[in-house]
């Protein structure tokens, strides 16, 4: 069993103007297709991790072959990321349900409050990587991981992540992180996110 490029949930143009079809079409089939074959061709040698999910691999990656590690750190942790990443974004208007809106309440005093902090995250990070919304212990957290590492990795369940590489918005945006983390919002898909909350915060308690 090998790991497989997930096709996006949509089509390429579906979330202009926010994001524009050129930028994820290269996202999709260059960027997140080379870190699938990689993660692959690490794998090829070690029959007996291929079937491990990729949850598995990356909440572990100190038991792997030290010879993969690196890899698998590296083309799985954008493997994972970018999977979740097409998944928590949508064309079309969406609400988070009254359970996740109440956590965030919480934690972070109300929504806009909780946008805001993750928004200058992702626009404080230096250099290429992500900004998350993660489950840790049954509590929400705001956090930043550098290059493909994920959250997975520390054993937590990412919610909502902003991949900040240049590549995902360099084309239309260029130095405008600001920019695209603002119109960035516009597509976030509230009622997936919901759903993954739900689900781990489940499986938390
Ligand atoms: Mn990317």
């Amino acid at each position: 069993m090998t790991f497989e490029l997930p096709e996006l949930p949509y089509s390429f143009d579906a979330l202009s103007p926010h994001i524009d079809a050129e930028t994820m079409e290269i996202h999709h089939d260059k960027h997140h297709a080379g870190y699938t074959d990689k993660l692959n061709s690490a794998l090829q040698k070690y029959p007996d991790l291929q079937s491990r999910s990729i949850e598995d691999l990356l909440r572990d990656l100190d038991s792997l072959p030290e010879d993969i590690r690196k890899d698998v750190r590296n083309n799985g942790g954008g493997y994972a990321n970018h999977s979740l990443f097409w998944s928590v974004m949508t064309p079309h208007e969406t609400q988070y349900d009254q359970s996740l809106e109440k956590a965030l309440s919480e934690v972070f005093g109300d929504v806009d409050t909780f946008k805001e902090k993750f928004s200058n995250l992702a626009l404080s990070h230096f250099g290429s990587g992500w900004a998350w919304l993660t489950l840790e212990k049954g509590i929400l957290h705001i956090c930043s991981t550098p290059n493909q590492d994920t959250p997975l990795m520390s054993g937590n369940t990412p919610l909502l992540g902003l991949d900040v590489w240049e590549h995902a918005y360099y084309l239309a945006y260029q130095n405008r992180r600001t920019d695209y983390i603002k119109a960035w919002w516009n597509i976030v898909d509230w009622a997936k996110v919901s759903d993954l909350y739900k689900a781990a915060s489940t499986k938390s308690n």
